[in-house]
């Protein structure tokens, strides 16, 4: 949980903070009992912390299918990550993975720290998917293939254009999309989403994980990770590795600024997609990510942080995204609310700042016709006279102590 310095400047982190503990806490019981379902699970909060939660609070049927469509591209991702395996033997391994979550047998040594674990053990990850209805096999197998085999495409070539680096988001989260639709019609709790709608929401959520990764990807040893598009960099600087040193901070900004500029392009089909689904648990399995995916690029706008090390959502306002996702008017509302930073953070001097903006303008609009936005708590002003009375009340407990302290003293004289 946050410090205590962070909590008191955000006093309303703490009741999300303290329900989100408490969540993990009942997860944490719920776990299986079967060795392999039991590794699934803890390996799926292992790897992916708060989002586990909120798998978690699916229907039982669906929340197994969707555990091992995470792990399986968890491990799919791991291998295309692992820049010390040659070329010849992963694309091999990429275009077959389809066929090896078949084999309870198969595994194969890569990666680090948990993901080392997951790829170790993943003949626990094969038995529980053998263990899958039908239908849920065969959307996993489907969308496992068509992603090695894009994977390995993209391994012997660089993202140049806009269109390649739609491709590439396509292979490696748009057919996610794709996939979880399949999986929610196949619950029959959901209609068949098209493969339009589905492919956006998946590409907003990469290509902020993208922009937000920079740092982290230019820096991967022993091999950089380069998914920026030339066709936008270029404007820039000569090489994507230039926008991190400090001489070129002005057109890193402005280069990152045009990066978050083609996320919002996909905005409204998010929209679309979300205000389909009629199940409140799938709703706010789809809705958390995306509120936190506009959120992160409020974040990441303009912030030369992004060069210099991780900028990323604190713990308390994820939390507050977890509490406050239940309905698509608190999306609405997000959505306004993070376009509100975004605007306000746009320099008119940027080179993009009018496609920027009116991209921002049409975002709001789309909220403000959904007539979701009155009686709402916003997400970016500070509630002062909350912040204050919290403060009040603190100080309130502290002189209870110290007067119950001094009392009781005096009463053993
Ligand atoms: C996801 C997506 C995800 C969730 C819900 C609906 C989706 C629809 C289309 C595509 C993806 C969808 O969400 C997760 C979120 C996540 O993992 N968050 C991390 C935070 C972080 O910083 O990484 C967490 O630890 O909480 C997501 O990012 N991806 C993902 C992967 C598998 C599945 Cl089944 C669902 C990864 C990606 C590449 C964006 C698709």
């Amino acid at each position: 949980m946050g410090s205590l310095g962070a909590i008191l400047k955000h006093p309303d982190d703490l009741y999300p903070l303290l329900k989100l503990k408490m969540a993990a806490r009942h997860a944490e019981k719920q776990i299986p009992s079967e060795p392999h379902w039991a590794f699934c699970y803890s390996m799926l909060h292992r790897v992916s912390r708060s989002f586990a939660l909120v798998i978690q609070q699916l229907g039982t049927e669906l929340r197994n299918a969707v555990c091992i469509f995470y792990l399986i591209l968890r491990a799919l991702d791991t291998v295309e990550d692992d820049t010390s395996i040659p070329t010849e033997v992963k694309v091999p391994i990429l275009i077959a993975f389809h066929r090896h979550i078949y084999d309870r047998n198969w595994h194969f040594s890569c990666g680090t720290k948990d993901y080392k674990v997951l790829m170790d053990q993943f003949h626990d990850v094969s038995a529980a998917f053998l263990e899958l209805g039908k239908g849920y096999q065969e959307a996993i197998e489907d969308i496992t293939k068509r992603m090695g085999a894009g994977m390995a495409k993209f391994i012997c070539k660089e993202v140049e254009t806009i269109d390649d680096y739609d491709e590439y988001c396509h292979y490696v989260a748009g057919l996610v999309g794709l996939g979880l639709s399949k999986l929610f019609h196949a619950s029959e709790l959901e209609d068949l989403a098209s493969d339009s709608l589905s492919n956006s929401t998946g590409l907003f959520l990469q290509k902020t994980n993208i922009i937000r990764d920079y740092l982290e990807d230019i820096n991967e040893i022993p091999k950089s990770r380069m998914f920026w598009p030339r066709e936008i960099w270029s404007k820039y600087v000569n090489k994507l590795e230039d926008l991190k040193y400090d001489e070129n901070s002005v057109k890193a900004v402005q280069c990152l600024n045009e990066m978050v500029t083609n996320s919002l392009i996909h905005v409204d089909d998010c929209l679309k997609y979300m205000s389909a689904l009629r199940e409140p648990a799938i709703f706010r399995f789809c809705a958390i990510p995306q509120v936190m995916a506009i959120g992160t690029l409020a974040m990441c706008y303009n912030n030369i942080n992004v060069f210099r090390g991780v900028v990323k959502m604190r713990r308390g306002l994820t939390a507050q995204v977890i509490h406050r996702t239940k309905t698509m008017a608190d999306v609405y509302g997000a959505f306004f609310d993070f376009s509100c930073m975004l605007k306000s953070k746009v320099d008119k001097n940027d080179p993009n700042a009018t496609k920027t903006l009116s991209s921002l303008e049409a975002v709001q609009k789309t909220c403000r016709e959904s007539g979701a936005l009155n009686k709402r708590k916003s997400y970016v002003l500070r509630n002062e006279l909350k912040y204050n009375s919290v403060l009040i009340v603190l100080l309130f407990i502290i002189l209870s102590v110290i007067f119950a302290y001094l009392s009781a003293n005096r009463s053993s004289y």
